[in-house]
């Protein structure tokens, strides 16, 4: 740890002004970068946080609006586009399409997803990388702060939003490390419960019980599979996908959830859920969706994944054809996941989503 500590004073060192970069906005990326920004103001250090993607999340949407978080966090686009040296914290993706074409230089890069060893070489040798296998980002940047002996001042607001982060990350501390329950206990020592508590058992919008009601009007579930969708929805609300997802595999018997929904007429998200220890859930979705899938497994056995689909723009779209854009994708979508498929159709499906215009322009979960 003394030498990570060195490295990382030295890459920190190396900016006067440190733009943080997260890009998805969940807790853990929101609680890390909140983390990150206070040891760099405890060093002397400005910050700016840019996030990707939106505060859509009911949960996100309380977190930002309690603490306030436009005064702290400014949307990717606002990112002057000549700043390309940053921290990036919860992911370590340099070509990332949710950065919205931004070349990013990361000086900083803590994370804690698996990481393709190709992007691995593109890292700044000079530059401070932490990647483990611990259940959240703001598990590392707890550590870092304790190891930098800066101290949280009671009911804070970086210890309450890390302690949130590992406690979501980590789903309920189930999924947890010994490092993660270590570093959740030390955060909750300064964290304000009440707000906490506030946090976790977050209001869920009516229209989100409204989406329910649409994902359990539309199910379609051919034996142990299930696909739905809750039809055309706004980017801000798209994050609904995954909540539904989330109870749906809960549902005894079922071992395949799919929920899907064109968001902001454009495309199509998919959030996909399996519980299914047998089935490569990372090669199911590559079959259907291409390039444009991704997955995350957590130990409690669910895997998580999803796919974005570009749907063709200019002529083949407009509110006049509206339904049967809805039917068309209903059709495919129910095909995809509740059909077996022959091989060559897998090929053909391949060609379809994975070709390079989509490749990376997942955003998932
Ligand atoms: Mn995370």
């Amino acid at each position: 740890m003394t030498e990570k500590i060195e490295k990382f004073k030295s890459a920190l060192a190396g900016f006067k002004s440190l733009p943080i970069v997260i890009t998805q906005v969940d807790p853990d990326a929101i609680g890390s970068a909140l983390l990150l920004r206070y040891i760099a103001l405890r060093s002397g250090v400005n910050v700016d946080i840019y996030y990707c993607g939106y505060f859509g999340h009911p949960q996100n949407r309380t977190i930002y609006t309690f603490y306030d978080l436009s005064s702290i966090m400014l949307p990717i686009k606002e990112m002057p586009k000549e700043v390309k040296s940053c921290a990036i914290v919860d992911s370590s993706q340099i070509n990332d399409s949710r950065l919205q074409g931004r070349v990013i230089e990361p000086a900083i890069i803590i994370d804690h997803h698996d990481v393709d060893i190709r992007l691995k070489e593109k890292y700044d040798e000079n530059g401070f990388v932490w990647i483990d296998r611990v259940g959240a980002a703001a598990t590392m940047l707890a550590e870092l702060a304790f190891a930098l002996n800066i101290d949280f001042l009671i009911n804070s607001m970086e210890a309450t939003l890390g302690a949130l982060a590992i406690f979501n990350d980590t789903k309920m501390l189930i999924n947890a490390t010994a490092r993660d329950v270590t570093a959740y206990s030390k955060l909750l020592e300064y964290a304000d419960k009440d707000i906490f508590r506030q946090l976790h058992s977050y209001p869920l919008p009516q229209r989100y019980f409204e989406h329910f009601k649409d994902a359990i009007n539309n199910w379609k579930i051919k034996e142990s599979r299930l696909v739905t969708n809750i039809g055309f929805i706004s980017s801000k609300e798209s994050d609904q996908l995954s909540i539904i997802a989330d109870n749906l595999i809960r549902m005894p018997d079922i071992q395949v959830a799919v929920t899907w929904g064109i968001v902001d007429n454009s495309s199509v998200r998919v959030s996909a859920r399996c519980m299914d220890p047998s089935l490569s859930f990372q090669d199911f979705l590559r079959e259907r969706f291409g390039q444009s899938s991704g997955v995350k497994t957590s130990t409690i056995g669910v895997a998580e994944g999803g796919a974005f689909i570009k749907l063709p723009a200019g002529f083949w779209s407009g509110d006049d054809i509206k339904g049967e854009m809805l039917a068309l994708v209903k059709r495919k979508m129910e095909h995809l996941v509740l059909d077996d498929l022959e091989i060559a159709e897998e090929i053909e499906d391949k060609e379809l989503y994975g070709s390079e215009e989509f490749k990376d322009s997942y955003e998932i979960l």
